[in-house]
C-alpha cells in the first residue's frame, strides 16, 4: 500500500494553525485536542504532527522518536483525562471500510459513559 497524504485535510489545517482547536496536550511530535462532534463525555483525538494517513502508514514510515512520542502522548492524555478507573476505548479508523473521514492518522480516546460492545454488528 502506497499512501498519498492530502495536505489540505482538516487536521493538517489544524496543525498549521489555520483552524482553531481545543488543545488537550501538545508534545514535540504530537497534538491532542477535543473532537468537534464528541460521541462520549470525553472524546479526544490524538494525532502525530507528521504527514501520515493511517496507523499503518505511521508504523511504516515514522521515526522511532515520533512513534515513542505519539504512544506516550496517548497515554498522557488518558492520565490527564482520568479515564483509567471507569474504562475507556481507543479507536483508529483507517480507509473506506472503517469510514475514515479525515485522512490524517488519529486515534479517538473515548470515555465517560458505558461504551457498549466494540462493534454494533
Ligand atoms: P474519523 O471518522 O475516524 O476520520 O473521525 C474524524 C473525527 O474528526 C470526527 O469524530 C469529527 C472530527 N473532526 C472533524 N473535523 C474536525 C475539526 O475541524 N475539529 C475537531 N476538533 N474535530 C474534527
Amino acid at each position: 500500500m502506497t499512501y498519498r497524504y492530502d495536505s489540505e485535510n482538516i487536521f493538517a489545517k489544524i496543525l498549521r494553525g489555520e483552524i482553531p482547536n481545543d488543545t488537550v496536550l501538545e508534545t514535540e511530535h504530537s497534538l491532542a485536542f477535543r473532537d468537534i462532534q464528541p460521541q462520549a463525555p470525553q472524546h479526544v483525538l490524538v494525532i502525530p504532527k507528521g504527514a501520515y494517513v493511517t496507523f499503518d502508514h505511521f508504523a511504516q514510515e515514522a521515526s522511532d522518536a515520533e512513534i515513542v512520542d505519539y504512544v506516550r502522548a496517548v497515554g498522557e492524555v488518558c492520565r490527564m483525562e482520568g479515564v483509567a478507573d471507569d474504562g475507556w476505548r481507543l479507536i483508529s479508523n483507517a480507509g473506506e471500510a472503517a469510514i475514515q473521514e479525515v485522512p490524517h492518522l488519529h486515534v479517538h480516546v473515548l470515555a465517560g459513559r458505558p461504551l457498549g460492545r466494540m462493534l454494533s454488528k
